[in-house]
């Protein structure tokens, strides 16, 4: 071969080269998101329009006086901490950052909120009437009630309501102890920082992220990048869409970009002050990231999509402001009303319904309209375009420790109940010998209280089988506050179960 020849030869092998090497975090030829239209999946021909059939049960007397008070949330009140609604009428003097889409309030705009002083109780539910106690205490706001394990409910009592609240139960003769005697306290003892090594290892990792501490939301993004960036060929990550104040709803997507695969949707950070949500979504994540290659076939076989995070606007505003607040960040009316719209009350399916609420100052407001919110808009509209085979939803929230299934918006359950409570019972008990915890397994309607428009319910409605909401822990001795201790037990469990989800979806 002449010299021009070789150097043609070279050239093209250059050109080639430069062409065909993907920039790092660009797509491997594969690897791109499935997107509706351009590859015929087979969820494509099944008519998912078609409402589900449901059977429904008779409701005990015991159920339906529980559906008139949705333990954990606070109805048709308005704000139950004086301080919160305070806060929110701050709105207009708030800071604001402006650039061309992007709107990020500053961080040192409004005070954080101080519970010095406010408890939490146990309180027995036994008694008859006692739970109309509690629905009219709830009412004038002096309490609000988180959990319950079906004798007692968790409820939260704002200092300068504990009077009343003692004389009022008292009387009546309603047993109560004290769980929690000052939650300022727990709150600054829950998230400690790390020491001078941990520090130093972070930092030396190309990411900040670990499972020893409750991280901001800036730790959470940089470590998707992250493996996006290390592990091109499997891991991606695309933003599905902005929050109210303009944070990025990060996706991440696992695959080994083999077309016919199953896949499975996971999201954690719905209700912002759920912290151990984020932190089991990212521990998972990190498992099969980091480890792809020697993980087992039943996790390499499918395509995971994650959304650890998918109300980042309150998850910030509960690291800043207030360490309780459930809710997304909408601005009240002209700025000043009540803020916040519950996530978990806005998606499209039986939108509107039992234990929600209209007014915009409750815990539970559902929003003007089904999927108002840009968070769960994004999360409907990447469904829409995404033409992957979504045969699970899993849907991690706290507190309870429940694996709760369809229907969550009344009591009733979808035709294929048994199949939802065996493979449920299956991750229960693998839960339980993985770490020890005991996690009960229902549809939510029936074991915590009917609730519509979440995105369980949407999901299912969508023809996804095995659609979970999984209540991790505690059973109510911190609550909301889990201390990171707890973090990384509560995250082995869950990906244990997840396995066995796995397992399942893969057998079908
Ligand atoms: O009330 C909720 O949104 C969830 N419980 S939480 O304490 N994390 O707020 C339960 C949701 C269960 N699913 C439906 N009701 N659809
Ligand atoms: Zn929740």
């Amino acid at each position: 071969m002449g010299s021009w020849s070789t150097a043609l030869v070279l050239l093209l092998v250059g050109v080639t080269v430069v062409y065909t090497t993907p920039l790092v975090n660009e797509k491997q030829p594969g690897q791109e998101w499935p997107k509706r239209g351009a590859v015929l999946q087979p969820s494509d021909d099944k008519d998912t329009e078609t409402e589900p059939e449901t059977i429904f049960e008779e409701k005990s007397e015991e159920e339906a006086i529980l559906d008139e008070i949705p333990v954990k949330t606070i109805e048709d009140s308005s704000e139950p901490v004086k301080e919160k609604q305070d806060l929110d009428n701050t709105d207009n003097e708030v800071d604001t950052i402006k650039t061309k889409t992007v709107v990020i309030k500053s961080e040192t705009a409004s005070p954080k909120v101080d519970y010095s002083g406010a408890q939490l109780w146990k309180v027995s539910i036994e008694k008859e009437g006692s739970r109309n106690i509690l629905v009219r205490l709830r009412r004038r706001n002096q309490i609000a009630t988180w959990g319950t394990n079906g004798t007692a409910i968790d409820v939260f009592i704002k200092s300068d309501s504990i009077q009343n609240v003692t004389r009022a139960l008292n009387k009546e003769n309603i047993p109560f102890e004290v769980v929690i005697e000052d939650l300022q306290k727990r709150i600054d003892e829950e998230n400690p920082p790390l020491d001078e090594n941990e520090a130093e290892l972070q930092d030396r990792r190309g990411h900040r992220m670990n499972w020893k501490q409750y991280h901001r939301l800036e730790d959470i993004d940089g470590f998707l990048d992250y493996l996006s960036k290390t592990y091109p060929a499997t891991v991606s990550v695309n933003a599905i869409g902005k929050s109210h104040e303009g944070r990025e709803l990060k996706v991440l997507r696992i695959s080994n970009g083999n077309p016919s695969n199953k896949a499975i949707f996971i999201d954690g950070g719905i209700h912002a002050r759920e912290w151990i949500s984020p932190a089991t979504v990212t521990y998972i994540i990190n498992q099969f990231a980091e480890n792809f290659d020697g993980e087992s076939e039943d996790i390499r076989k499918l395509d995971w999509y994650f959304l650890p995070v998918m109300n980042p606007d309150g998850y910030e505003y509960t690291h800043l402001n207030d360490r309780l607040w459930r809710k997304n960040r909408r601005p009240g009316i002209a700025g000043r009303g009540c803020s916040g719209v519950d996530l978990n009350r806005n998606f499209g399916y039986r939108w509107g319904g039992k234990g929600t609420s209209s007014s915009p100052c409750s815990e539970i407001y559902r929003g003007p309209r089904a999927f108002s919110e840009p968070e769960s808009r994004a999360v409907y509209e990447f469904f829409e375009k995404s033409a992957a085979n979504y045969v699970a939803y899993v849907t991690y929230h706290s507190y309870g420790q429940y694996i709760l299934y369809p229907w969550g918006y009344e009591n009733a359950v979808p035709p294929d109940h048994d199949d939802l409570q065996s493979v449920g019972d299956k991750m229960a008990s693998v839960i339980q010998s993985t770490g020890g915890d005991y996690y009960s397994v229902g549809s939510s309607s029936k074991l915590l209280y009917p609730a519509a428009g979440g995105s369980d319910d949407w999901a299912k409605s969508q023809g996804i089988k095995y659609t979970y909401t999984i209540e991790l822990n505690d059973k109510g001795r911190y609550g909301f506050v889990l201390p990171t201790t707890y973090i990384e037990n509560v995250a082995k469990e869950s990906l244990a179960a997840l396995r066995v989800l796995a397992a399942q979806v893969n057998k079908e």
